[in-house]
C-alpha cells in the first residue's frame, strides 16, 4: 500500500520519522486536584468518585470507578476564550455581551471557536532575561523586559506564533508560598506590556500565573487591562497557570505548541494540557 500524501507532497511516514529521532515533550500544565491554588473569581473545583471498585461488581467479578468533576472553567492551566471578558457591555468584534450571553452560554466566542493550536511557540523568558528566579509579587513586566528578553534571547516572536511569558512565579505552585498572591500580589505584563504583544499578532499569549496581569498586593483581580487590551480588542487568547519552569530550566526558548480547549459549547474558557515538542 503506498503511503498516503498530502497536497503539500508530506506523507504520514515523514511526520513518524520526525519522532524516530526522538522528541522531547514538555507538559506546560499544572496537575489538577482538590485544594489546588485557584483564581477567586471562579468556582471551585471538585472531583470524587461517585462510584468505586466494588459498588457494583458484574457477574464475572469485574468493577467500574468513575468520577464526578465539578470545576470552574478557568481553574488550572486554562484557556480564556474571547468572550469571557466585556468591555462597557461590549465583546470583541464589538458584540452585545448582553445578547452574546441571553441563552445561559454564549452563543458566539465561546470555546468551541478556537481551533486545535498547532504551531510556533516562543518562551520569553523575563525572569531569565532579568537574573532574578522569579519576579516580585506585583511586578509589571514592561516593553523594555520583553524587547530586552527577545534580544537575550535571540528569538523574534513571528505573526501566528504562541507567546508564553515566564515570570518565574511559576515556581510557587504547589508550595507553602501564595500563588494567588493576595497579600503580595502577582507579576505580570500590564496594558503597555499587552499592547506590545498584541502587536506581534500572536495566535495566543500565556504566563505562570493566575491571572495574565500584573496584580498589586491586596488588590486582587480588580483590575484586568491585558485581558480587555487582548481578548476584547485584539481578539488574542490567554492561557494562565502555566507550568513554564522546566522548560525554561533546560533553555528551550523555541518549540511546537500543541494545544486544544475542552469542546466546550458556548464556555467561556477550558482547563488544557499544553504541550511544548522539540527534537531531543
Ligand atoms: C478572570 O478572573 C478574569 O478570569 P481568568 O483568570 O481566567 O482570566
Amino acid at each position: 500500500m503506498t503511503e498516503p500524501t498530502s497536497a503539500a507532497g508530506g506523507s504520514t511516514a515523514d511526520l513518524l520519522a520526525l519522532l524516530a529521532q526522538g522528541l522531547r515533550t514538555y507538559d506546560l500544565s499544572v496537575p489538577m486536584e482538590i485544594g489546588m491554588a485557584q483564581s477567586p473569581n471562579h468556582p471551585q473545583f471538585r472531583l470524587t468518585m461517585p462510584r468505586r471498585h466494588g459498588d457494583a461488581v458484574r457477574a464475572d467479578g469485574g468493577s467500574a470507578a468513575n468520577d464526578l468533576l465539578v470545576t470552574g472553567t478557568h481553574v488550572g492551566t486554562h484557556v480564556d476564550a474571547l468572550g469571557h471578558v466585556s468591555h462597557c457591555g461590549q465583546l470583541h468584534g464589538d458584540l452585545s455581551a448582553d445578547d452574546t450571553q441571553r441563552s445561559g452560554r454564549l452563543s458566539a466566542l465561546g470555546v468551541e471557536e478556537i481551533e486545535p493550536m498547532l504551531g510556533r511557540g516562543v518562551l520569553l523568558d523575563v525572569a531569565g532575561a532579568l537574573g532574578v528566579d522569579a519576579c516580585e509579587g506585583g511586578y509589571e513586566i514592561t516593553v523594555s523586559d520583553l524587547e530586552a528578553t527577545v534580544a537575550a534571547q535571540g528569538t523574534e516572536p513571528r505573526p501566528g506564533d504562541v507567546v508564553l511569558i515566564r515570570s518565574g512565579w511559576g515556581r510557587w505552585w504547589n508550595t507553602d508560598a501564595d500563588f494567588v498572591g493576595a497579600e503580595t500580589g502577582v507579576p505580570g505584563v500590564g496594558e503597555a506590556g499587552a499592547r506590545w504583544l498584541a502587536s506581534l499578532g500572536p495566535r495566543a499569549v500565556g504566563a505562570d500565573s493566575i491571572a495574565f496581569e500584573c496584580l498589586k498586593a491586596g488588590a486582587g483581580h480588580a483590575l484586568l487591562p491585558a485581558h480587555r487590551v487582548l481578548l476584547v480588542e485584539a481578539g488574542v487568547n490567554i492561557i494562565e497557570t502555566l507550568a513554564l519552569e522546566e522548560l525554561a530550566a533546560d533553555g528551550r526558548h523555541e518549540f511546537l505548541f500543541v494545544m486544544t480547549p475542552l469542546h466546550l459549547v458556548g464556555a467561556t474558557g477550558s482547563p488544557v494540557r499544553p504541550l511544548a515538542v522539540v527534537l531531543s
